[in-house]
């Protein structure tokens, strides 16, 4: 068995994996073996084609796509007036238990600095968790709608372990085990520039998570389409883990993508700088799609209209709304989403911590299930209160800065029921997913009269009772 792996590697000219066979242990070699085994030689074309278009990339014919927009801009802002007329049907299908969440949480988290899953960051001054933030919103939901959607978690195989640790450490933070659901996403090896796989150590191979498109197949692989479809699950709300803002299941965008009979729907904010790093979601040849930030030229991005404003201006914020029936379809299919090369810094078995990028990786994109779509619904939420991502160690995107715009909204927020803005406010996740329901809740409570607003303000919701 060993004679034939080995001639198949040589013959695919990736021989250099046996470089060390004879200096290898037992167990090293039953491992190296189990790696190269899993390695499907007749699709490392696939890779080499990747690393090329990134130097040819294709013909592409953008033009600016619609989308359902703000009914008003202003703050505490209004969604388009057809979301919220569909609200109802939303929350009919959060009721009925037809919506799952999906929140992919398998990338390495390597800009933030974090040494571990980055969910399990302390991203709020009382040390609240990314986690326990969705976990929060979860239970707002099921109060809401009588019924907690399901959650499913995907994780890459090195955070796996640390991953499902720490919910159980801290309890499932009060959801039912049986409805928070954790799977691994697939890995890539990597190529270095002559092409030939990366060796991470004299016995393994360098393997890479496959992108948060790999949740397509991993959905299918690990029997969580086949689970949700045995509980009803006809949407599933798509979100990622580094975005503490975002609702986890809006019932405004779940009635506009059933009423509207999407297969994908999308969320985005108003690009105000042309350079934001976001993908954009457009039309190539009328088809709708989302391109990546990196692989839209910098002139197009810069583009305005008659009205000077940009042209392209709906930046993704990587919130989807998915059709069961839709991804059972492409996997039924058997269609793969494409895959996007990007060289990295990768660990080999001599530098295990280069100082500049090496080696090619490949990840697939989600969000390029979108022209698979016979009808994609495009919604445009306002920035502030839906897109906080948690990305880098500093900046307006690292811890310091998210608290800040964080704390700025909901002191607006409070400014704007009560009148007087409190030194500093921190709004639990199960209280309000935004200032408008804030806003309302502190009127009717009453809070101007009972509350002393010269001191920093922790609304939970005890204060509330
Ligand atoms: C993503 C989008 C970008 C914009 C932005 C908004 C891509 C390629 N770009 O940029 O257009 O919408 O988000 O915040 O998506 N993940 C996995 N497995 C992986 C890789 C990533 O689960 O193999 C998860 C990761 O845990 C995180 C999310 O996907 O929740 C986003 O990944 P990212 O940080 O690589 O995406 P980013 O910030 O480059």
């Amino acid at each position: 068995m060993e004679d034939a792996l080995r001639n198949s590697f040589q013959a695919a000219g990736q021989g250099h994996v046996f470089q060390w066979w004879d200096e290898l242990g037992e167990r090293s070699r039953r491992r190296l073996i189990r790696q190269l085994q899993a390695i499907d030689l007749s699709r490392l074309g696939e890779l080499r084609e990747a690393v090329a278009a990134l130097s040819s990339p294709p013909a592409r014919e953008l033009s600016p796509a619609s989308a359902f927009e703000l009914s008003d801009s202003a703050f505490p802002y209004s969604l388009a007036d057809a979301a919220r007329a569909v609200a109802p049907a939303g929350g009919k299908a959060l009721r009925d238990g037809r919506v799952a969440v999906l929140l992919v949480a398998g990338g390495q988290g390597t800009r933030l600095g974090f040494d571990g899953p980055k969910g399990c960051y302390p991203v709020l001054p009382s040390g609240m968790t990314l986690f326990e933030i969705f976990a929060r919103k979860l239970h707002r939901v099921g109060r809401d709608f009588g019924r907690v959607p399901p959650l499913y978690v995907m994780v890459g195989n090195h955070n796996e372990a640390a991953t499902r640790n720490f919910w159980e450490e801290n309890n499932w933070f009060g959801l039912r085990p049986a409805d928070v659901q954790f799977f691994a996403q697939g890995e890539m090896p990597a190529l270095d520039a002559d092409g030939k796989l990366v060796m991470e150590a004299r016995d393994s191979l360098f393997m890479g998570p496959d992108g948060h498109g790999g949740v397509l197949q991993a959905l299918h692989d690990k029997g969580m389409l086949a689970d949700m479809r045995s509980r009803g699950i006809r949407v599933i709300s798509y979100i990622q883990v580094d975005n503490l803002q975002v609702p986890v299941a809006d019932p405004a965008f779940i009635g506009l993508h059933l009423e509207e009979g999407a297969e994908v729907s999308l969320k985005v904010v108003r690009k105000e700088d042309p350079a934001e790093k976001v993908g954009i979601f457009c039309h190539d040849d009328g088809v709708p799609c989302i391109v990546e930030y990196t692989e839209f030229s910098a002139a197009q991005a810069a583009e305005t209209d008659h009205r000077g404003r940009l042209k392209y201006w709906q930046g993704s914020i990587a919130v989807h709304l998915f059709g069961v029936d839709f991804l059972s379809r492409l996997i039924d299919r058997g269609e793969d989403l494409p895959l996007h090369a990007a060289h990295k810094k990768v660990p080999t078995f001599d530098t295990p911590d280069p100082a500049a990028p090496n080696a090619w990786k490949f990840e697939r994109f989600i969000f390029d299930a979108i022209p698979k779509a016979s009808k994609v619904v495009c919604l445009e939420v306002p920035r502030d209160e839906q897109f906080l991502p948690l990305k880098n160690p500093d900046g307006p995107f690292g811890p310091d800065g998210v608290r800040t715009s964080l704390n700025d909204y909901w002191c607006k927020a409070v400014e704007t029921a009560l009148g007087t803005r409190p030194p500093a406010v921190n709004v639990d996740a199960d209280v309000a997913d935004n200032a408008r329901e804030l806003i309302e809740l502190l009127i009717a409570h009453d809070a101007a009269e009972s509350w002393d607003l010269t001191q920093p303000l922790h609304i939970s919701q005890e204060l509330l009772q």
